[in-house]
């Protein structure tokens, strides 16, 4: 166990796994630029800054998501309390910032939080701010990274084990990786744990692609600052002027796709590697699935989750789906 410990009599705040996430991140880029399409995993978008651009990304008036979700987990907070019950372990994936945490923690009162994220500055800020919203919780926070097997502390505390994964950010992963995913927690909650998933919903085309092309060009500034993190932690040198955002819905796929696209013909070195690329070549960098609601219940159904409650928003654009295990 890493990272810093303090104690008080009724909780504590504990971190650990800190550099497990990191390892991997020069490999990946290099394997990632030397396909024939060039890709690097969207979980490298979250260092301080990038993690910084998430959270204006979300306070963006195109950006229907993080404002559809907090709607209606208000509007249906005390449904959500009931189906995932009081008083259990709480585990969070890609917790982030912790605004929709501190609602869920409000109303199911577990006995354990576990946030998981990437980001370290993001998951120590959120979860001293926990720490200071509720100070009889005891927080396990994990520096870790979702997309492979995970030990997660307290799995066997006391209480149903719940698991939220909010944000659609399950729609970041493949529909192959959701599904591994989905199945990795179902081993991890056990016969009587449930999950809370939010998922973002297909919609008109032109409503999914103004979020993911901001007027402010904060997308774009999220995007691009993979190449800056790449610069910095790689010793690369990519000039960002030469690359642009390009982010559209791929309908037969059902998904966004994002991609940072070659302004000119050019050579870009990182360390003793030499990457060429072509004008209008592209690095895909992220994919984000929607779905719709009966896809997805299909999808959770083959992890080994029977859908419970599905709750939508208002306006019908977000939905969170109660699963509990089959
Ligand atoms: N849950 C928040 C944040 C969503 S943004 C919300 O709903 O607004 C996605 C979050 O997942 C970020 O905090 C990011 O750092 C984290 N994340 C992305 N990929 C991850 C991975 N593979 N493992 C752990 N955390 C990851
Ligand atoms: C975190 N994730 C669900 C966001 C999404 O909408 O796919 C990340 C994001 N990418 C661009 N804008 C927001």
């Amino acid at each position: 166990m890493a990272g810093s410990q303090r104690s008080q009599r009724a909780a504590r705040l504990v971190f650990s796994g800190s550099r497990i996430p990191a390892d991997g991140f020069r490999e990946d880029v290099i394997a990632g630029l030397s396909l024939p399409r060039k890709s690097i995993p969207p979980k490298y978008f979250y260092d301080a800054k990038g993690s910084r651009l998430f959270e204006a990304i979300c306070a963006l008036r195109e950006y229907y998501p993080t404002r559809a979700e907090l709607a209606l987990t208000r509007a249906h907070l005390a449904g959500i309390a009931r189906f995932a019950g009081r008083g259990g372990v709480l585990i969070e994936y890609g917790s982030g910032a912790g605004v929709k945490s501190r609602l869920l923690i409000g109303a199911l009162a577990p006995s354990t939080y576990v946030p998981v994220d990437i980001s370290r500055e993001a998951l120590r800020a959120a979860a001293a701010a926990l720490r200071r919203r509720f100070p009889r919780l005891e927080i396990l926070a994990v520096h870790g990274d979702f997309s492979r097997p995970l030990r997660v502390p307290a799995a066997q505390g006391r209480g149903r084990r719940v698991v939220y994964f909010p944000g659609s950010t399950i729609g970041n992963l493949t529909p192959a990786e959701a599904l591994a995913f989905l199945r990795r927690t179902r081993g991890q909650v056990g016969a009587r744990g449930a999950m809370l998933v939010g998922v973002d919903l297909k919609k008109d085309a032109r409503v999914l692609h103004a979020a993911y092309n901001d007027a402010k060009g904060v997308t774009a500034a999220f995007n691009l600052n993979l190449l800056n993190r790449i610069n910095r932690e790689l010793g690369a040198g990519f000039r960002l002027h030469r690359f642009a955002h390009y982010a559209f819905y791929n309908p037969a796929l059902g998904r966004i796709e994002m991609h940072l696209v070659s302004r000119v013909r050019q050579q870009v070195r990182i360390g003793r590697r030499r990457f060429s690329f072509e004008a209008g070549e592209t690095i895909h960098t992220e994919n984000s699935y929607k779905y719709s609601v009966e896809d997805f219940q299909k999808l959770a159904r083959s992890a080994g989750f029977r859908s419970e409650k599905v709750w939508l928003d208002a306006k019908g654009v977000f939905a969170l789906h109660g699963l509990v295990a089959r």
